[in-house]
């Protein structure tokens, strides 16, 4: 007899319901939950094959262990826990804490009970040689939120709800389901903008799939957003169109960004963004004349050049026009727990505190930039990273010059990995250990809740039991920490009464942790039994979880800095203002030719490649080139070409379009499998090449170090080989 499961998608952060048809501890159907109020229904690709994922025959079930030849054997857990902590442990004895660098990936963020432990596995090895892939997505919104509200983790949101016209930059919801602001089904939701009136506008260097939904497409060059987004300004400030009442009311500091905003005049920014001075006065405009409009950028604006600052002027914008903490407009989530004090109280709200040691770039969240993991591998003296730990990531795929880190990678004395499967990185390591995984855990959108502008939670159980002896990642992760030393929660004291406590039979459990902060978050019942309040047991017992509604308008609520303000100026902001007004006057290089990135429907970052029903279809790993520059290059659609950058040469197939500007390329990241095609059939045959071996490391955003994986500088050339490297 087959039982029918409900079961939120954990795989992006819209958090799409499913339903899935389940015997015998085997999935045998995954459908879309049409009665869940929240996606109504809908549901992508990859949430359709995640029974496909948590199936692969390819997947890694047990440890295993590297041989001497090359080869892996199965280990048991015991036997790899004991290895860790020699090895670790030596090398920490040895070299200091700081020669074990910790890099956590993509999915972690998907899974609370994994995230919550990073900390206090951190904190056990004691290094601050942590990065991970918010170094690549979102540290320039995180800097740019710790300095205007207070707090890292305060990030603006666009209510597309309400909204009459959305301005997106630098983003393709179509495709990746919309990046901090969960919305599932956004097409429909950017469709329903327009049916009820409103208009949609994308500002992106190609013509995506969401601007094949939008009114109008405005391309841009590669890394101008900062320029752009002051010209709008400067435009709102010159022809009197801001909302000088709500700025008084919200924010300090206006005088000087109102200032620098007059260097910023959109004929003056045209060379640099490509964007005509009428088009920025006339989208400003609509702007502000919109009843209820928003402005709205993303990942092509955060891992740029100018990043922060970009960043920074979205929300100045937004606020300008009186469009911030406003209902249709720039809002703010009041997420169910109480994630700004959670940032405070574990010390993750912070910019800048520390530095790396070669090329001494910040620390943003607590995390460093992926970038530096290469030369700080490679780099003699004290503090020269010896050990890794990677959890959940790909960085030889997924960060700049990964032909560097994957070379460097072979000198590291000892790397331990928890993955799915042996990849570009974990082929590197001594030890792999696999997770039971997602559907053998139960699941809350905890981390997403706070891009949720619907104050809600929804749990999940476990759908399908873990086999004897699989263990979930925070398992993992909480024995890697107590062998180091610590515990689960990352302070020694507390640790050490729970180690005690563990003798007479007490177990730590992530739900009794969640239930713990939705318990002492803005809507908890604090512990207090005659109070009525959200506890995890109330999440439980609504199917489809808990939802107390939309956000409130305003800010005061959820900013940190102590006048309850926003603070406009800093000098880090300033500094960057002056870099960019240097640049806006230097003449373009009329060759010029800048890689951009492109994310696909059917695809997630590095990782879904070997599952036949996410491939198939023609090779997707192709770079897309301009007619105009495909002309210059002496290059035909469908022949590869020869692309060389400051740190790689080497070959692609490339498809002729004018979807991309002139100027402009388009390559897609998290391909590139053929060394691990042995341990991933499927992927292996559709290997094709990673867009970042020509992504350089040396070349970062200017304010947290950001990798630069957008706009990159390269060259174009026929072919000498006349075949493509995929
Ligand atoms: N050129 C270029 N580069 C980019 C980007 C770009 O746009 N252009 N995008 C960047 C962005 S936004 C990101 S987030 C990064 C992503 O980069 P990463 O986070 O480094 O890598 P992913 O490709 O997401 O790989 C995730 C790994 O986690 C494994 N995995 C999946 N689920 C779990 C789990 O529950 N537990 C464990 N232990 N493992 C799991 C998968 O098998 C896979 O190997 O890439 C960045 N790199
Ligand atoms: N199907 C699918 N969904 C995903 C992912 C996936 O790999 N596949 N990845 C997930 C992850 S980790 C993340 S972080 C999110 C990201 O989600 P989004 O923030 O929507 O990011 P992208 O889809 O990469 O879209 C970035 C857009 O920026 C454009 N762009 C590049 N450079 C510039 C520039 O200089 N200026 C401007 N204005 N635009 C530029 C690109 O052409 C692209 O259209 O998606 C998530 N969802
Ligand atoms: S958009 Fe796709 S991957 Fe994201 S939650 Fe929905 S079904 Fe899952
Ligand atoms: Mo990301």
């Amino acid at each position: 007899m087959s039982e029918f499961i409900k079961r939120a998608c954990s795989l992006c952060e819209a958090g799409c319901g499913l339903v899935m048809e389940v015997a015998d501890n085997h999935i045998l159907s995954v459908r879309p939950d049409e009665n869940d109020p929240f996606s109504q229904g809908y549901v992508c690709p990859k949430g359709m094959a995640i029974a496909d994922i948590h199936d692969d025959p390819d997947r890694i079930r047990t440890p295993l262990r590297k041989t001497a030849d090359g080869g892996y054997e199965e280990i048991s857990w015991n036997a790899a826990f004991d290895l860790i902590e020699e090895k670790l442990g030596q090398i920490r004895k040895t070299h200091g804490a700081d020669s074990i660098a910790l890099y956590y990936g993509n999915p972690l963020g998907h899974s609370y009970s994994g995230i919550m432990m990073v900390g206090p596995l951190v904190d056990a090895i004691g290094t601050k040689n942590r990065t991970g892939a918010s170094s690549q997505d979102t540290a320039p919104r995180f800097a740019a939120s710790h300095y205007l509200y207070g707090n890292t983790v305060i990030v603006p949101t666009p209510d597309l709800e309400n909204c009459d016209w959305f301005l997106c930059i630098g983003g393709n919801p179509a495709v990746s389901q919309g990046s901090a602001m969960v919305a599932p089904n956004v097409k429909g939701r950017l469709k329903a903008i327009r049916e009820r009136g409103g208009k949609v506008i994308t500002v992106d260097p190609r013509f995506t799939e969401t601007s094949k939904i939008a009114d109008e497409h405005v391309s841009i060059r590669p890394g101008s957003d900062a320029a752009f987004l002051m010209a709008m300004l400067h435009v709102l400030i010159d022809e009197n169109l801001i909302d000088q009442e709500a700025i008084d009311a919200m924010a300090d500091g206006w005088e000087s960004t109102a200032d620098a905003a007059r260097a910023f005049s959109p004929e003056r920014t045209a060379a640099m963004t490509g964007i005509d001075a009428d088009t920025t006065r006339r989208l400003s405009r609509e702007f502000a004349a919109a009843k209820r409009g928003v402005v709205y950028t993303r990942l092509g604006v955060c891992n740029n050049r100018f990043g922060t600052l970009a960043t920074w002027a979205n929300d100045v914008v937004n606020l300008a026009a009186g469009r911030l903490g406003k209902r249709g407009g720039w809002m703010l989530a009041e997420p169910i727990m109480d994630i700004a004090t959670i940032a405070d109280l574990t010390g993750i709200n912070g910019h800048g505190r520390w530095h790396t040691r070669v090329r001494g770039l910040p620390e943003t969240q607590c995390d460093m930039p992926a970038s530096m993991l290469a030369e700080e591998i490679e780099t003699p003296g004290n503090g020269q990273i010896r050990a890794m730990i990677t959890i959940a990531g790909n960085p030889v795929l997924s960060t700049p010059n990964g032909a560097r880190l994957d070379r460097a990678m072979t000198s590291l004395e000892f790397v331990v990995s928890l993955d799915l499967y042996i990849n570009e990185t974990t082929r590197h390591a001594d030890l792999i250990l696999p997770p039971s995984w997602h559907l053998h855990e139960d699941h809350a959108d905890a981390l997403p809740s706070a891009f949720n502008l619907r104050t809600r939670m929804r749990w999940s159980g476990p759908v399908v039991s873990p086999g004897p002896g699989e263990k979930a990642d925070w398992e993992i992760m909480l024995e890697i920490a107590k062998r180091m030393g610590g515990g689960p929660t990352g302070v020694r004291l507390i640790d050490r009464a729970m180690s005690i406590a563990e003798r007479f039979g007490w177990r730590y459990d992530p739900q009794k942790a969640l239930d713990m902060v939705l318990r002492l978050g803005p809507h908890g019942n604090r512990f207090l039994p005659w109070k009525s309040g959200v506890t995890l047991a109330k999440v439980k017992e609504h199917e489809y979880g808990i939802d107390l509604g939309p956000a409130r308008e305003g800010i005061a609520h959820r900013v940190t800095h102590k006048n309850k303000r926003v603070h406009l100026s800093h000098q880090l902001i300033d500094d960057a203002l002056a870099q960019l007004q240097a640049e806006l006057d230097r003449p373009i290089d009329k060759d010029e030719l800048l890689m951009i990135g492109r994310r696909a429907l059917r695809s997630n970052n590095s990782w879904m490649h070997n599952i036949p029903a996410l491939v198939s279809g023609k090779d997707r790993c192709v770079l897309f080139v301009n007619p105009i520059d495909a002309e210059r290059a002496g290059l035909r659609d469908s022949e590869p070409a020869s692309l060389e950058s400051s740190v790689f040469c080497g070959e692609v197939p490339v498809r002729v379009t004018d979807e991309v500007m002139a100027g402009v390329v388009s390559l897609p990241h998290g391909w590139g499998h053929a060394a691990t095609k042995e341990h991933r059939a499927v992927a292996g045959a559709h290997a094709g090449v990673s867009a970042n071996d020509w992504s350089d490391d040396q070349q970062v955003e200017g304010i947290v170090g950001q990798s630069i994986l957008n706009g990159v500088p390269v060259r174009l050339a026929r072919s000498k080989s006349g075949r493509a490297a995929a």
